[in-house]
């Protein structure tokens, strides 16, 4: 039996396999430019996070149906629960849609069909986070989360994602003010390829409740001193960090560190389908090259119940 877990940092798109990509391909009479799945599976190769970046919107030329955000949350969901996630906090990308033509609409109805029927056809509970693409201008944010009002019933959190370096999270100030007016919860990735004060930022200036990521804070002990002092989580993505270079190999990941220095982290698969791995996989990749011990993974399945936007009734069904 894994050990049951919850998954808060998990990029839908990101879910995207490349026999699923084919399969929608030839439904939706979309080219891609590989052969077949085969082939597409050797251009997963990165060097950081733009180049995977490029392929994972290319890619996203095949979702174009409610039904194709469906059946890639319903694939999603049915791995998910087979490595133990009871509750997953899900990521999507509206402007990487609507700005192919594809409507808000046809994306949240679509995955609201999957998501909204995962507790009874695969026991797992779910939460959808909007997230902004932050190499987009603020403006083209402000206008997504206006399109978002009437799905508001559906969406818990706003997010930040894409490319990090040069898109520092004061960019989106006003855009999280409103989201905050608008009783969504907050989160952002920072620290992954970007600076620590960038998750200094995203705290003070977005007032976001988790750290996506958040990997770069050991650059700053009085930061790491902070996020311990106010018991904010960080949602790791070991496999993730290894293929888009952010650190050397596993054995070189500080997570043993974070968790010595009392970080409250979490270790979830981000774009797992493009990581080689869902969230039991990097679980099992930890346990196996990190050493951690029972207890460590013990602490970090507990973290990752804590850390969700479950109620605290919820959060006991789910666990
Ligand atoms: C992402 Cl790994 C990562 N970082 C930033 N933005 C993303 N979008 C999808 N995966
Ligand atoms: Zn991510």
């Amino acid at each position: 039996m894994p050990l049951p877990k919850a998954e808060l940092h998990l990029h839908i798109e990101g879910t995207l396999e490349p026999e699923l990509a084919f399969e929608l391909a030839a439904r939706n009479g979309v080219r891609l430019p590989y052969a077949d799945a085969g082939e597409l599976s050797k251009a997963y190769e990165f060097e950081d996070l733009q180049s995977f970046l490029n392929l994972y919107y290319e890619l996203m030329a095949v979702l174009r149906t409610e039904q194709d955000f469906t059946d890639l949350a319903n694939a999603y969901l049915a791995r998910a629960a087979a490595q133990g996630v009871r509750h997953a906090e899900i990521f999507f990308d509206p402007q990487a849609h609507t700005k192919r033509g594809v409507a808000l609409g046809t994306v949240v109805e679509g995955l609201w069909r999957a998501l909204g029927s995962s507790e009874a056809n695969h026991g797992v509970s779910t939460r959808l986070i909007m997230c902004f693409l932050r190499d987009d201008s603020a403006e083209s944010a402000m206008e997504t989360l206006r399109a978002a009002e009437p799905y508001l019933d559906r969406i818990t959190g706003v997010g930040l994602d894409s490319a990090e370096v040069g898109h520092p999270p004061v960019k989106f100030r006003e855009v999280y003010e409103a989201a905050a007016r608008l009783g969504l919860r907050r989160v952002a990735h920072a620290g992954e390829e970007g600076p620590p004060a960038y998750i200094t930022e995203a705290l003070d200036v977005l007032g976001v409740e988790r750290v996506d990521h958040g990997l770069r804070c050991m650059e700053d002990p009085a930061l790491v001193e902070r996020l311990v002092r106010e018991r904010v989580p960080l949602t790791l993505c070991p496999l993730s960090n290894v293929r888009l270079r952010t650190v050397d190999t596993l054995a070189d990941h500080p997570l043993p560190a974070m968790l010595d220095a009392g970080l409250m982290c979490t270790v979830n698969s981000d774009d797992p389908a493009y990581f080689g791995g869902y969230a039991g996989d990097n679980f099992d990749a930890v346990r196996s090259t990190l050493g951690l011990d029972r207890e460590r993974l013990r602490e970090l399945a507990r973290n990752s119940f804590l850390a969700s936007f479950l109620e605290d009734d919820e959060e006991l069904r789910a666990r």
